[in-house]
């Protein structure tokens, strides 16, 4: 079975997940996009009302188009549950995000939400983090210098290029910087090292957070915390 079977199979398992009535974080990126789809399409069937929370302009405009409720985080009291895809994750169900630049809304979203789901195709699993760079989002002023000092950490950090010229810009207007996280064991004390620099806003660890993995093999398979 390819990735993208296995993402549209991790998604369908998901919607299993929700319950008429919910408020529903929406992750960004393609397993995500299905997600978003198929939620729709069972919710329609049933006559449920579902509330979106989205964690992208992209993912916000999709589930809009198909006739989802989309609310600012700020509107809803809770989100009961939010999935979402993942570059990355280990047997810890720790993971690296912001593959699709999101990382800064999907990270605020899924630490207000009750529960956190990733669907997956069976190529983001890891034995340990570093396969996928690490995205750390930073503000647009000074950006040349937060990438020497993660230069001088040896985290090898390359701007994240909307083309040949232009540094791509986040919904936020950010930058991303990737950078090599391949060789460090210790992720967080290199979390709290990347938070602690003036200029970074986020970065792509996810530590902690990720309650539930959904990985679209045959069958599908769930990986839960505990
Ligand atoms: C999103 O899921 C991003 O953090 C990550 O980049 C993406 C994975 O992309 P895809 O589902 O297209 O493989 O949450």
């Amino acid at each position: 079975m390819n990735a993208t079977e296995q993402k549209q199979r991790a998604a369908l398992a998901a919607v299993n997940e929700i319950q008429d009535g919910m408020v529903v974080g929406l992750g960004t990126g393609s397993t995500a996009a299905f997600f978003i789809r198929a939620l729709i399409e069972k919710a329609h069937a049933n006559g449920w009302q579902i509330t979106g929370v989205a964690t992208s302009k992209r993912s916000a405009e999709l589930a809009r188009t198909l006739g989802m409720v989309v609310k600012d985080i700020d509107e809803v009291n809770a989100i009961d549950v939010t999935v979402d895809g993942a570059d990355e994750f280990d047997s810890y169900l720790n993971g690296i995000k912001g593959g699709g630049a999101a990382l800064l809304y999907e990270k605020v979203v899924a630490l207000r939400s009750k529960k956190n789901i990733w669907i997956v195709d069976e190529s983001k699993q890891s034995n340990r983090l570093g396969s996928f760079p690490l995205p750390v989002e930073v503000i647009e002023f000074g950006a040349q210098q937060v990438a020497l000092t993660l230069q001088h950490m040896n985290l090898h950090p390359r701007f994240r290029m909307k083309n040949e010229r232009e540094h791509l810009l986040t919904d936020s207007g950010h930058n991303i910087i990737d950078v090599d996280i391949s060789h460090i064991t210790d992720l967080t004390t290199l979390a709290d090292q990347l938070k602690s620099i003036t200029g970074v806003v986020e970065h792509g660890l996810f530590i902690g957070i990720c309650d539930k993995v959904i990985i679209g093999t045959t069958p599908v398979q769930v990986l839960s915390k505990n």
